[in-house]
């Protein structure tokens, strides 16, 4: 298994990233992707019509949560919201899973959690049951609220529960949300504050039952987290512009987020990131020719 490995020539943004048993799957705003563990595609399924976020892969199938029929073409006000569920093998669409309840919060002017919308997505066990369900994060609007929002659903829809986590709700809500099967931990990442009250740090480790913040980090990896066995993880580095864009996934650990604590730009972050994890010397803000970090 190579320590880091590409995915390139993608039209948009990388939203996430899963582990399968022995193939690695990306959700691109509008692709999702199957590679080996080296990063060769092996098949590629358009999306249209919305906007995939993030995924996860559980029991032979990638789900991945979908913001549907932009209101007024804005990429981030969605008139409905599903979780696409694809085969590992082809990655055929297999089902899409209304998330109704979402519909109801997205047009209820009432709704005091400002709900705008989903991303980060996973499988995991009820705290209380151990049943598998769906979880996924909320992207709340406005200005600061009483902390962040985790969906939990049936694994057909159904919703079930909020889970309220105490982080001031981020720039665009937690961005990836990983389960750790073997540690029992919640991961999540965001993308970078861009009001006052939103926290510092962008990695957090959460309980299993999703009370407690265990870790939280000044480690940027908003565009993919997966958590593996032993602590280790797959973070991510987005490259390019739309029309030509390209996902580094890289293996990390503690010891690697503790070395590269974010100072500065993220630009800066990931170029030191990158000559770090793959050795390669870097000209300005560009590898392989893709800008870096925008
Ligand atoms: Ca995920």
């Amino acid at each position: 298994m190579k320590e880091y490995f590409e995915i390139a020539h993608q039209l948009y943004h990388v939203q996430g990233f899963a582990k399968g048993k022995e193939h690695m799957y990306f959700s691109f705003t509008d692709t999702m992707v199957k590679t080996t563990m080296e990063g060769t595609i092996r098949c590629q399924v358009e999306v249209e019509g919305g906007h995939l976020g993030d995924c996860d892969y559980y029991d032979g199938k990638i789900y991945a949560s979908y913001g549907a029929y932009p209101k007024n073409g804005e990429a981030v006000e969605w008139s409905d919201f599903e979780v696409w569920v694809f085969d590992e093998k082809d990655l055929h669409l297999i089902e899409r899973i209304p998330l109704t309840k979402c519909r109801e919060y997205i047009f209820d002017p009432d709704d005091v959690r400002g709900f705008r919308g989903v991303d980060g997505t996973t499988i995991a066990p009820d705290p209380v049951t151990g049943e598998p369900k769906i979880f996924t994060a909320a992207l709340l609007k406005g200005e600061e609220r009483f902390g962040s929002l985790i969906l939990q659903f049936g694994m057909d829809g159904s919703f079930e529960r909020d889970h309220y986590i105490p982080i001031a709700n981020t720039n665009l809500g937690f961005q990836n949300l990983d389960y750790c099967w073997e540690t029992g931990e919640f991961w999540t990442t965001t993308y970078l504050a861009d009001k006052p009250f939103q926290p510092k740090e962008s990695l957090f480790c959460l309980s299993g039952d999703l009370k407690t913040v265990r870790e939280k980090y000044c480690y940027y990896s908003g565009t993919g987290f997966e958590a593996l066995p032993d602590g280790k993880f797959y973070g991510s580095i987005q490259l390019g512009l739309n029309g030509n864009r390209a996902c580094i996934a890289y293996h990390g650990d503690r010891e690697l987020v503790s070395r590269h604590v974010r100072t500065g730009t993220k630009t800066e972050f990931e170029l030191a990131l990158i000559k770090d994890i793959t050795g390669d010397p870097i000209e300005g803000n560009s590898y392989h020719g893709l800008p870096v970090g925008t």
